[in-house]
């Protein structure tokens, strides 16, 4: 079968609440907008829009162990995680389009829970990892693997609202990639990098792995990242070994710098998501055509 010839689902997450910068909700339709969808359906796949997750907004929500909005930020994640186990369990492969990276946990959940051998890629300025009592921000965004890897489950608190969510991914089968702002607990995390099975794999892409001149219009855009070749080289080998199962896109910020600022990021975005199913950058010259000569 033709890598092209496959389902995809696009599932919108107008995300923000897991940081503090406003505008990052708006990353769907920015990105929609730039054609991310069309993009993917020009490649000739069988795309199905699902539209943005309906969002929450559950009163008297206070704070546990630091983390703000638990409740709601959990019974979101539960929808995210609910969907894209019903896409990948269709068949499809799942394109998210974000809103902030604490989309991670639904995505990632509800990908093992159809796919439990799946392979995470995190592809990142930040390695994501705080267990919520060691987090040195309180930004949930910073977490999304505390919730989801075996291993740290002993420095995890029962918050309210996650109890759905399953630690079914070993640390053996994350590989990070980009990573170069990292706290004191997460290093301990980290050192266990593996290019691991390639049966499903997941990219989560935080934009903020490209270098920050390539992506100014993150929440933390931080130098000395990846170039947009590099960001699209990765992606582009997961393409090619057939295995690409989920793949987030998070962190845009359509609200934060110039508008040429926000240009410059989503056109980031859209060389990443094309890459990441298959859009060529060099097109094979066709048969038919010859160059022409002067006389
Ligand atoms: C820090 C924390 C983070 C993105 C910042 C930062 C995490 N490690 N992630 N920006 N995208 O607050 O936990
Ligand atoms: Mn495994
Ligand atoms: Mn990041
Ligand atoms: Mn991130």
């Amino acid at each position: 079968m033709s890598l092209y010839e496959k389902s995809i689902g696009v599932v919108g997450i107008p995300f923000d609440k897991g940081q503090p910068c406003k505008g990052v909700n708006l990353g769907p339709e920015v990105l929609r907008r730039a054609g991310a969808v069309k993009i993917i359906e020009q490649l000739g796949y069988d795309v199905k829009d699902y539209g943005d997750i309906r969002l929450e907004d559950i009163p008297n929500d206070t704070s546990a162990y630091g983390v703000k909005l638990p409740r709601t930020i959990g019974a979101d994640m539960r929808r995210l995680s609910e969907t894209v186990s019903q896409v990948v369990g269709n068949g499809a492969i799942c394109l998210n389009l974000g809103g902030d990276h604490t989309l991670g946990i639904g995505s990632i959940n509800g990908h093992l829970q159809v796919k439990p051998n799946a392979a995470v890629i995190w592809i990142d300025a930040h390695a994501d990892l705080n267990p919520p009592l060691s987090s040195p921000s309180g930004n949930i965004h910073g977490m999304p693997l505390s919730f989801l890897v075996r291993e740290v489950q002993n420095y995890m608190p029962k918050l309210p609202g996650f109890d759905w969510v399953k630690p079914r991914l070993a640390a053996q089968d994350i590989a990070f990639i980009g990573i170069r702002d990292v706290d004191k607990a997460e290093k301990m995390g980290i050192h266990q990098v593996v290019e691991g099975a390639l049966n499903a794999v997941n990219p989560s892409f935080d934009i903020d792995a490209l270098d920050s001149s390539i992506c100014p219009s993150t929440g933390t855009p931080v130098s000395g990242g990846l170039t947009l070749r590099e960001g699209m080289y990765i992606v582009e080998k997961i393409f090619r070994t057939g295995n690409l199962s989920v793949f987030d896109i998070a962190e845009v910020n359509p609200k934060l710098g110039t508008p040429e600022d926000v240009a410059i990021t989503v056109n980031s975005a859209m060389s990443l998501i094309g890459a990441a199913f298959g859009k060529r950058t060099v097109d094979f010259i066709r048969d038919d055509y010859s160059i022409p000569k002067p006389n």
